[in-house]
């Protein structure tokens, strides 16, 4: 188990689209382990491969952040958004967007195909914020990300306010 570090905004790679996993082998389940340490570390309630440098269609879900509820994680390999329902403003975050919390409109309720970590497939109808966590993490499987939902002006001011910090930081090395 390893956490591994989060990709920040505006890395680049976190526009690389994943590929499909067809190996659900040994390295595969210590990607989803190191997957999952690095998410309750953040804390997060979901993360995506590509947030962590791994180009693959795969992300991780689990919403029971209270630590009274036992932990309720959910593995979601080569994942298919088959029907969205109805529509939901939430204001989210995103682990590569550290500090920024802004409102993105998803649908409400979402069915969707997968695979679970030993490659069975599975489907799920979800709504409430496992609907809201499947989207945003579909998302980052394509590269796309949550300053893409904003609007013009919210998109600039984030771009400016994290590009200035990356710049901060690397001078500041
Ligand atoms: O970066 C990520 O993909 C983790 C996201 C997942 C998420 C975003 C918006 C709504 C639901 C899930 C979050 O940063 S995890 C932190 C968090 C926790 C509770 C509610 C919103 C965000
Ligand atoms: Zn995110």
């Amino acid at each position: 188990m390893a956490i591994r570090p989060i990709l920040h905004y505006p890395d680049k790679r976190l526009r690389n689209p994943g590929k499909p996993v067809s190996d659900f082998g040994p390295e595969f389940q210590q990607l989803v382990d190191d997957m999952a340490e690095t998410m309750y570390a953040a804390p997060g309630v979901g993360l995506a491969a590509p947030q962590i440098g791994a180009s693959l269609q795969l992300f991780i879900i689990d919403v029971a952040t209270d630590d009274d509820q036992a932990s309720d994680l959910r593995i979601f390999a080569n994942p298919e958004i088959v029907e969205l329902h109805g529509e939901v403003l939430y204001e989210e975050g995103c682990l590569s967007f550290p500090g920024v919390r802004e409102d993105v409109v998803r649908a409400e309720r979402v069915r969707v195909r997968a695979q679970d970590r030993h490659g069975n497939s599975f489907e799920l109808e979800a709504d409430e914020l496992l609907a809201i966590a499947i989207q945003h993490e579909n998302d980052h499987l394509v590269g796309k990300l949550m300053i893409d939902h904003l609007s013009l002006l919210k998109r600039r001011l984030v771009h400016r306010t994290l590009t200035r910090r990356a710049a901060e930081g690397a001078a500041a090395e």
